[in-house]
């Protein structure tokens, strides 16, 4: 946490640095911690791109081991939807791209999505 500079009206007069502009700085004590927005990016089902297709992307882009990508798989595959990972918007957004990308080079019609937490 970094204690930010608070510009405050205080000290008119005196003889000090801030006399002349009537102003000081106090320092924030309090941690102000901001959550990021977060989003999930989802996979959705399709008849034609192969299962081991999947598998491989979501070892290569969302980090996952074999049985954890077989089973975010199997779930795509019974359920229609599936969450790949939960990411700040801009990383969501890159691997979005990515998969789509890696799908169309390999003329899959794989669908992958984005959705706010
Ligand atoms: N349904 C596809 C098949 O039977 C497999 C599949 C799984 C496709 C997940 C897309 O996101 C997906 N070959």
């Amino acid at each position: 946490m970094i204690a930010l500079p608070i510009l405050m009206q205080a000290e008119k007069g005196g003889d000090g640095d801030n006399a002349n502009r009537g102003t000081s700085v106090i320092t924030r004590t309090k941690p102000k911690t901001k959550k990021p927005n977060l989003y999930r990016v989802l996979l959705l089902n399709d008849d034609y791109t192969p299962m081991e297709f999947v598998i491989h992307i979501l070892e290569r882009f969302f980090q996952k081991d074999r049985e954890a990508a077989t089973r975010i798989m199997l779930h795509v595959h019974n359920h229609g939807v599936g969450e790949c990972g939960i990411f700040t918007y801009e990383v969501a957004e890159t691997k979005v791209s990515q998969v789509m990308d890696f799908a169309r080079q390999h003329q899959h019609p794989l669908q992958c999505v984005m959705e706010k937490k």
